[in-house]
């Protein structure tokens, strides 16, 4: 399958080599989408022809004893899983959850993603609901509240903070936010973003569970690499991929500019943490080898990732404004998550 969506894609994009990587991250986007469609137009006529053939050998058979009744089953069993695969490539959305600690930064890694700020953030416990960010058709930015239609205009960060503390909302609920999809290329792609409040602020996390990530493609975990990662987080995972088979895991260790104040022990952080992440991975949630629990494990700081993207919107160079030591590392090391997040997205989509 993989060397097929690889054939694919060079064929619905002309490329035949590996893509460089600037080209691959400009690309990967337009790629996936077109992938996508070209696939499921395949497997549209591999149906038809399934089809045909399992008629043919059913009329076949009420005239002469050609085929033998296990060879029929045979034919039948592939119209079965012909259009279970066409189910899974029909999919209209891929969705990704955050999860962490309260002030972790949740809110702000989705908000870097999409390069504005959509979703409050700030100190405190600011999150008090489900939050699923999603694309939406004729440039329209409105919320929804669950079990209501009525779509809640908002224009701006401010109205939706306000509208969302208004709603008196239950932490489990869940609300949609619909913004513009040309103005993200994650939502261009139908991925869906859903924010969460903190782990360690629930009682209720079996229900969260049950409502909001048995669907979901894939997970990060959103952790503070200015302290460790808390019993909380670690304990909603087990129960994670105790219901789901290995789920797509990713670990952020966010406000790793704070590590900017301290240097003499930056590397010895650094080392501590990755192999801390890399055993839950690995030993613990046993989702992953040594080799892929290593590339999903990152060291960013959403608030300067946020930051410079305002910045380059408005034509300035990423690194105005107070921006602490090391700030290329870690915006290249944000970008490289989302690389390989999109990478894992395109894969799950197969
Ligand atoms: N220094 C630094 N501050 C950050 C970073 N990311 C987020 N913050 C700040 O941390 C505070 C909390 O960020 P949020 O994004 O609201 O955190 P959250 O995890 O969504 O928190 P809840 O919604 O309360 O669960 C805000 O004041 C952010 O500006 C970072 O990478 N570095
Ligand atoms: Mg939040």
């Amino acid at each position: 399958m993989a060397a097929y969506l690889n054939r694919t894609i060079s064929l619905v994009t002309g490329q035949t080599g590996p893509a460089d990587d600037d080209r691959h991250a400009s690309s990967t986007d337009t790629i996936f989408v077109r992938a996508k469609k070209k696939i499921n137009d395949i497997y549209g006529e591999i149906e038809e022809y399934v089809h045909e053939t399992t008629t043919f050998i059913n009329a076949l058979h009420a005239e002469a004893e050609i085929v033998d009744k296990a060879e029929r089953e045979l034919f039948e069993s592939y119209v079965y899983k012909v259009a279970a695969i066409r189910e899974v490539l029909q999919r209209d959305h891929m969705k990704v959850a955050f999860f962490g600690r309260t002030s972790n930064g949740k809110s702000s890694v989705i908000n870097a993603m999409l390069r504005e700020k959509i979703l409050p953030s700030g100190i405190g416990h600011t999150t008090n609901c489900f939050c699923q960010v999603e694309g939406s058709n004729g440039g329209e930015a409105y919320l929804m509240t669950e079990g209501s239609e009525e779509k809640l205009n908002v224009v701006n960060i401010k109205q939706l903070a306000n509208a969302l503390c208004q709603e008196k909302l239950c932490e489990s609920s869940l609300v949609r936010i619909f913004w513009p999809r040309e103005r993200c290329s994650l939502l261009r792609d139908d991925v869906v973003f859903v924010d969460s409040p903190g782990v360690d602020v629930s009682a209720n996390l079996d229900d969260w569970i049950d409502n909001h990530c048995l669907n979901a493609d894939v997970f990060v975990l959103v952790l503070n690499a200015e302290s460790t990662m808390t019993r909380a987080e670690k304990q909603f995972f087990h129960t994670v991929s105790q219901k789901l088979s290995k789920p797509n895991i990713f670990i952020l260790n966010n406000r790793w500019d704070a590590s900017a104040n301290e240097p003499e022990c930056q590397e010895s952080v650094k080392s501590q943490h990755t192999e801390r992440c890399i055993d839950f991975l690995t030993k613990e949630l046993k989702v992953s080898n040594e080799k892929e629990a290593a590339e999903r494990v990152f060291f960013v700081s959403a608030r300067e990732t946020l930051q410079a993207r305002i910045e380059e919107a408005k034509g300035n160079p990423p690194h105005m404004g107070a921006i602490a030591e090391g700030f290329q590392i870690r915006y290249f090391e944000f970008q490289d998550f989302e690389r390989k997040f999109e990478e894992c997205i395109s894969q799950s989509a197969k």
